[in-house]
This record gives structure tokens, sequence and C-alpha cells, in this order.
């Protein structure tokens, strides 16, 4: 993309109405633009990079044999009746009427709707075990929607939804979606721990939120700061061993972490003093398990091998998808502005050029974008009519990991400079090697393709 030709409305002045910083970078950053309380335009930049966290969680869930589908964002009420949630849910159900006087609302999660498929298309356990996910936008009423999309009303959410014969079985589904989370996170260059929670108006008392660490975050967390050290890196494993997924269960939720809603004194003073943590953390995923609570109230049954028809055993596993923006940027930032991790970048390398119609130098530019381009690669060119220090600071601002910086001076000796965003440092090099290089970066960084 030419800066040109792009729309970036990235502004000069710190909006007054964000409290926090990842609020104030993605309005900067002409990522998003409030359009009433908790609601909010995707600008490209934005849309971008939520894409981006979209394809990666597409992939860690299809990775481990969950199924995609659509559902929609309105819902009967009919469906809530039949749970008793219609009426538990309370001021955040945003409820309509439509021209027939009819009972609807904007979905703030998918039980009921999932359950109802479920029921109206399986009726055995040949087709068990399932699990069926969409990533879709849910509205609730937060009473205090703030933060930008970190709490917004209207946000992208992954809800996945496990459908198994027998507890043990649906055990395993919930050890799963532990394994593809942890996954999902570090992929976007985020440390999520997981830890003991309140199930709240989904239900069932066994369900681990996912934090990431950061003094913005909203909810108290206790924890042993030995789970800091735990990370999943590059293991291979397979998802339909049993053995394995409780393995990685017990390795990240053995040691003490816990919300304040789950959180007992008395444990945590078993953690060594000098490891005991109370901090804050952005929740950025929950998964639960609720075993028969939707299945029996909605008669979603199948028929064992022998016997009579049972309820099955489901839980559902949720992720921030907007919320995880804010997440991201909240942990990757300096004073000057975002730095992307690799995996989520909205563009994989920044090219500026110093002296915009500068034969040599535009040429040098077009010749990079042509080969980054040709390797599969997104860069954005700011090839705008601009002083170098304004060229930076947008580039700064906006994040991109990697910067390659073209200039007539440096041409004359055949080099252009290459920059990391996060360290600072700067090395010259012919601009081949610059291009080999960023390739050679984003081999382990394997990005769904953006928009
Ligand atoms: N049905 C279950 C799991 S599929 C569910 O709704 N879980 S949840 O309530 O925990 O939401 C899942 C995730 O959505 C949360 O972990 C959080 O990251 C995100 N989320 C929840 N409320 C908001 C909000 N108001 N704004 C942005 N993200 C939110």
């Amino acid at each position: 993309m030419r800066l040109s030709r792009y729309f970036l409305p990235v502004l000069k002045e710190n909006p007054s109405e964000a409290q926090i910083v990842s609020h104030r970078l993605m309005l900067r950053a002409g990522m998003i633009k409030q359009s009433s309380a908790g609601i909010y335009s995707w600008l490209p930049l934005g849309f971008k990079v939520l894409k981006k966290i979209e394809g990666i969680v597409h992939e860690e869930q299809m990775r481990a044999g969950h199924i995609p589908l659509l559902m929609p964002t309105m819902q009967p009420a009919e469906l809530w009746k039949e749970s008793g949630r219609y009426d538990d849910y309370g001021e955040e159900m945003l409820r309509i009427n439509d021209r027939h006087d009819r009972d609807m609302l904007f979905g703030p999660t998918n039980e009921e709707m999932i359950t109802d498929i479920f029921r109206a298309h399986v009726s055995s356990y040949k087709d068990l075990p399932l699990t069926l996910y969409h990533i879709q936008w849910k509205f609730r009423d937060e009473i205090r929607p703030r933060f930008g999309v970190m709490r917004g009303r209207e946000f992208l959410m992954k809800d996945g939804y496990n459908f198994d014969l027998t507890k043990e079985d649906a055990l395993h589904a919930y050890n799963r979606h532990l394994v593809t989370y942890l996954r999902t996170y570090e992929r976007m260059g985020l440390q999520a721990i997981p830890m003991r929670a309140d199930g709240g108006p989904i239900g069932g008392d066994y369900t681990h939120e996912f934090l990431v660490l950061a003094e913005t975050g909203e909810s108290e967390v206790f924890y042993d700061s030995a789970v800091t050290d735990l990370t999943f890196g590059d293991r291979e494993i397979d998802y339909d061993s049993v053995e394995e997924c409780q393995g990685v269960l017990e390795e990240f939720t053995t040691k003490y972490a816990r919300t304040d809603e789950t959180h007992e004194a008395a444990l945590f003073d078993e953690v060594p003093e000098e490891r005991r943590r109370v901090a804050r953390g952005i929740e950025v995923g929950q998964i639960f398990y609720f075993g028969t609570k939707y299945s029996e109230a909605l008669g979603a049954t199948v028929q064992a091998s022998e016997g009579k028809p049972q309820p099955v055993h489901m839980g559902s596993h949720g992720i921030g998808v907007s919320r995880l923006l804010g997440a991201i940027i909240e942990a990757n930032h300096d004073d000057n502005g975002i730095i992307w991790p690799e995996g989520v970048t909205p563009f994989h390398c920044g090219i500026v050029n110093l002296k915009q119609g500068d034969e040599a130098a535009n040429a040098a530019c077009d010749d990079l974008y042509a080969q980054l381009t040709a390797a599969g690669l997104d860069p954005l060119y700011d090839d705008r009519k601009e002083r170098a220090g304004g060229k930076f600071a947008t580039m700064d601002l906006i994040g991109l990991p990697w910067r390659i910086t073209v200039g007539p001076r440096g041409l004359k000796n055949g080099v252009v400079e290459l920059t990391s965003r996060r360290s600072g440092e700067s090395e010259e090099l012919a601009p081949e090697a610059a291009v080999a290089k960023i390739i050679e970066i984003y081999k382990d960084h394997p990005t769904p393709q953006g928009f």
C-alpha cells in the first residue's frame, strides 16, 4: 500500500476522552472512530489488525478440529425464555421488538442458539464429539463502556461450544481449548495466564479466565510469579490425546493464579512470599464447562449406544477478539506509539523515502516494494512529500515492527537502513539484503493475508 493512496487519519493531538494508552493510540493512529458510547467504526488500519487477529483465532481453532460456522447477531427471545436467561440476563441485554411485535435481542452470547442448532440436527452419540464456533459481533449494554475497544458495548467475540456424551469427554474439550488458547495468544505476542475464575451469567463452576498482566487491567489478580515463566512455545500437540491436553492444563494451572472472584487468601499464603504477586490483568478469554445446564433446558439429547436419550455435556469458550487489540497495545508500546508484534502487524514493514521525487530514491523504493510484495508480504510505502521527521513519527505511531529508510546519500553507497521499532536499532545494508532479512523474520510468523 502507498500511504498517499491509503486512508490513515492520524491525529496530532492526544484525544481528551481516552484514559488509557491503548485507547489513545488507537484513536491517534487512525484505527477506530467512536460512533456512540462503546460502539466503534473500524477504520482501515484497525480493521486490518482485527482481521489478522481473527485469522490467527480461526487457524488455531481449526487446527484443533473445531468447526467454524456463523450465527446471526439478532436472536429470538423464545430461546432465552426456554433456558430461563431472558429474565436473568438483566439490563445488559439489548431487547428489540420487530414490526410484528416479536421480542428479539442482539445476542450477548450464543449458548441457546447453538444448542437449538444442535438439537435440530444431532440425535446420535456417533456425531460426537463436536465443537462448533463462530466469530461474530456481540452486544452487551455495559453500564460503563470505557477504555475504547477494551470494554465496548458492541464487540467481536470468538465463541465456541463443545458437545460431548460424557463429562469426561467434555473436560477433554475444555483442556483442548486451553491448549488452543495458549497457542493463539502466544502467536499474537501475548502472555495470557489462565486463572481460576467465576462462571458469572454463563454458569458452571469450572472455568478459567485468560489474563494479560497490565496496570490498566480491570481485573485484580493473585498469582505465583512462577506462572509467568511458562511458555507453550512451538511444541506439537495431538489434540485428540487426552493425556497430552490434560498434561498442558496441569502444567499451566497447578500454580496459584486466580482472579479476585475466586481468590483464597489461605491458599495464596502457601506460595513462597517472594513469589506472591497481586496485580491487574486484562481478561482476553474465558473457558467454561457447565455440563448439562443448557442441554437439559432446551432438550438437546443424544441416544447413547444403549439406554435412553441423555442430555449432552457442554462448555463454551470465548476470546475477546476486538478487546485483544487494546490488550496487545497495552503490552506493546512506548512513548512514540504502538509496537506491533510481528504476528498481528497491519503491514509487515514500512518503507520511508527520505527524498520523494529523487529519481534514485523513488526507483529504490519502488523496487523494494515490488520485491516484498512478490514475496507475499504487505509493505506500507510512505511516498508522501513530507519531511523525514513527520514520516518517522507516523511510522513510530502506527507501530510497524520494521522500517526500511531510503535516501539518496545511502544509495550512493549502495545501502538502505533497516530499523527495528522495538529496539530502535538500525543497520545499513544492501536493499536486497534488507528484503531477505524481512522475509526471514516473517517465516516464523505466518499470518493470514490481510485486507
Ligand atoms: N459464552 C461465553 C464464552 S463463549 C462468554 O460469553 N464468555 S465471556 O462473557 O467471558 O466473554 C468472552 C470474552 O469476550 C471475554 O473473555 C472478553 O475477552 C470478551 N468481552 C466480554 N465482554 C466484553 C466487552 N464488553 N467488550 C469487549 N470484550 C468483551
